[in-house]
């Protein structure tokens, strides 16, 4: 038996690495530096996300899981059938995959940043579903999703799970959510958030006893040693990870143990004990306030479905 093996196209592959380059050193230059969340996810980053996932700590991957498992046929009972499947953001597309059958989806378009995680992931999700056409696509959305003509023309179905919205501010959320408006041509979009929940468990969500969050924190260096030939030693860089309830997001850092000066070609930065490198934030939502948004972006009949403990959410919402 032969199994077709999976289209990939890479949209941004001619996208200069000096677009990188730029973007990478105006952050580490900035006061406080920063870097954005998209570079977590070289090869090895989206495997210690997937291992996080795991994390008994992590709940937001298995709530939502549980949330389709019990909901699906709910879900599915809103939908056409033979819909195109067009998941921003797939990885390792293990929740689109449990979705395909339920949802009786007729093709199945995988977009994601880092395009080698994707061409395993489609190759394995393939010989499961040897008949569904299948699509990947490499691109950065995090600036501006635009889909290739190869989606196809078929009646499309955006999904965006894993509060990945969550790593927008407001602002950025409300206009991300009107290019997924705009990119779903008149069909659906089913998102999931995670919401507000007591402190204790945020926090701990994000700074695990294993140490796996810090480690996919940290591998940022290594990713960015890679990228501008940097000299980040890991072993000076601490993982500090908190909730912030003014602006209702975790914000993660990494911190500086002692002095130090960070040299690439071209460049250095110094820094001060204890300053810090931005990473990441992952805002948490209330229901209405979601509801809000997603009406605001020209979203309408919005419907919504929560776990027994409303730790999070997810929307279904005609484009
Ligand atoms: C992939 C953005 C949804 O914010 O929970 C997990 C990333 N960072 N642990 C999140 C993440 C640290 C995750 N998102």
């Amino acid at each position: 038996l032969t199994v077709r093996s999976p289209r990939l196209i890479d949209i941004d592959r001619q996208e200069s690495t000096t677009a990188v380059r730029g973007d990478l050193l105006r952050g580490l230059s900035a006061c406080p530096a920063r870097v954005s969340p998209k570079y977590f996810y070289d090869e090895l980053g989206s495997s210690l996300f997937a291992a996080i996932t795991r994390l008994p700590e992590y709940y937001p991957t298995r709530t939502e899981a549980a949330i389709f498992a019990r909901h699906v046929d709910d879900i599915g009972a809103q939908l056409a059938q033979g819909l195109t499947l067009v998941d921003i953001g797939a990885g390792n597309c293990e929740k689109a995959a449990a979705l395909l059958i339920p949802l009786r989806v007729g093709r199945y378009v995988a977009v994601d940043i880092s395009v080698d995680f994707l061409g395993d992931s489609l190759t394995r999700l393939q010989l499961q579903h040897p008949q569904l056409p299948m699509l990947g696509v490499g691109t950065d959305f995090s600036q501006r999703l635009l889909l290739p003509a190869e989606v196809g023309d078929g009646q499309r179905l955006l999904f965006y799970p894993g509060s990945s919205i969550g790593n927008f501010t407001p602002a950025q959320a409300l206009d991300f959510l009107r290019q997924l408006r705009d990119a779903a041509q008149g069909g659906v979009l089913l998102i999931g958030v995670d919401l507000c929940k007591p402190v204790a468990v945020l926090e701990a969500a994000y700074d695990d006893p294993l140490g796996v969050t810090a480690a996919f924190n940290r591998n940022l260096l290594r990713n960015l040693n890679q990228l501008i030939g940097s000299d980040f030693f890991l072993a000076d860089w601490r993982h500090v990870a908190f909730f912030d309830e003014a602006q209702s997001r975790i914000e993660m850092h990494l911190e500086a143990l002692r002095p130090l000066c960070v040299r690439w070609p071209g460049g250095e930065r110094a820094f001060a004990a204890g300053e810090r490198i931005h990473t990441e934030n992952s805002y948490k939502w209330r229901v209405d306030d979601f509801t809000a948004l997603l009406g605001e972006a020209g979203f309408s009949e919005i419907r919504q479905w929560t776990d027994e403990r409303c730790w999070f959410a997810v929307f279904l919402a005609q484009a």
